[in-house]
């Protein structure tokens, strides 16, 4: 009876609070914010963090991808839908990050009149452009339609998005290539390396997530 009513406790909860996959964002905290906190219920079982190891599995940087999304397994409950909202979320708070980190290095006083400063400057404009291109894929999974066709068609739409924002991850990091081997140019890429393998493995995991989708 106990296992009865908590399983109804948790049909409920996760009704109100994750009413359909595409709506898995709205239960995360604003992007905006500082910390991403893993949402607060409902508790996971070993069985949903194994889920996402699995599917992490199909990723190109599954280590990453297991390390940046196993706090969100109870949130995600076996939906490859919300498992992709989430995915990019957290793509969406690296890539913020990164910008800011960018922009504010950009305007240290001994960033001088150099390539380093040049690279950095196009390193701020472009990851401006990923993060504006991550928030535009997370509004589209949070409407998505009702018909396996327009679930497609939207989800070729964050595809495209989510790629370009990879492309400009990397614009960041071509930028350095004439600058001479330093701290800033180390410390530049190792962060951007980093925020690429999140955003790679967000959109493998939208891949995954059309593939289950039928028209
Ligand atoms: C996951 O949650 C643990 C415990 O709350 C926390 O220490 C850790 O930083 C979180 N990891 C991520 C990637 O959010
Ligand atoms: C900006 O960079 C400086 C020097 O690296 C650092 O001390 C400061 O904390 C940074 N500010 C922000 C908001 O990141
Ligand atoms: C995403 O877009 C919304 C407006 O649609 C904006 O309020 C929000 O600040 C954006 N988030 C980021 C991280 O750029
Ligand atoms: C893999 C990765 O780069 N994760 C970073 C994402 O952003 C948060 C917040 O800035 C960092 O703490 C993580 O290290």
């Amino acid at each position: 009876m106990e296992v009865q009513l908590s399983t109804m406790f948790f049909l409920l909860i996760s009704t109100v609070v994750l009413p359909r996959s595409t709506t898995a964002g709205d239960a995360l905290p604003p992007t905006s914010g500082e910390a991403l906190a893993p949402t607060p219920a409902p508790e996971p079982t070993s069985d949903d963090t194994e889920y996402i190891r699995s599917c992490c599995e199909t990723t190109r940087y599954p280590d990453t991808c297991f390390a940046t999304l196993s706090n969100y397994s109870g949130a995600v409950r076996h939906d490859s839908g919300r498992l992709a909202t989430v995915a990019i979320h957290v793509a969406l708070h690296n890539a913020t990050h990164m910008a800011r980190y960018v922009s504010n290095m950009s305007r240290q006083p001994d960033s001088g009149k150099t390539r380093e400063f040049a690279a950095l400057c196009d390193c701020e404009s472009v990851f401006e452009d990923a993060v504006d291109q991550i928030n535009k894929s997370i509004k589209e999974m949070r409407q998505l339609g009702w018909t396996g066709e327009s679930v497609r068609f939207q989800l070729s739409n964050v595809q495209t998005w989510m790629s370009a924002a990879l492309t400009n991850e990397d614009t960041c990091m071509d930028g350095f290539e004439g600058v001479a081997d330093g701290g800033v140019k180390a410390d530049v890429c190792g962060r951007v390396v980093a925020v690429e393998q999140v955003t790679s493995n967000a959109l493998a995991l939208v891949n995954r997530y059309a593939d289950t989708i039928s028209v």
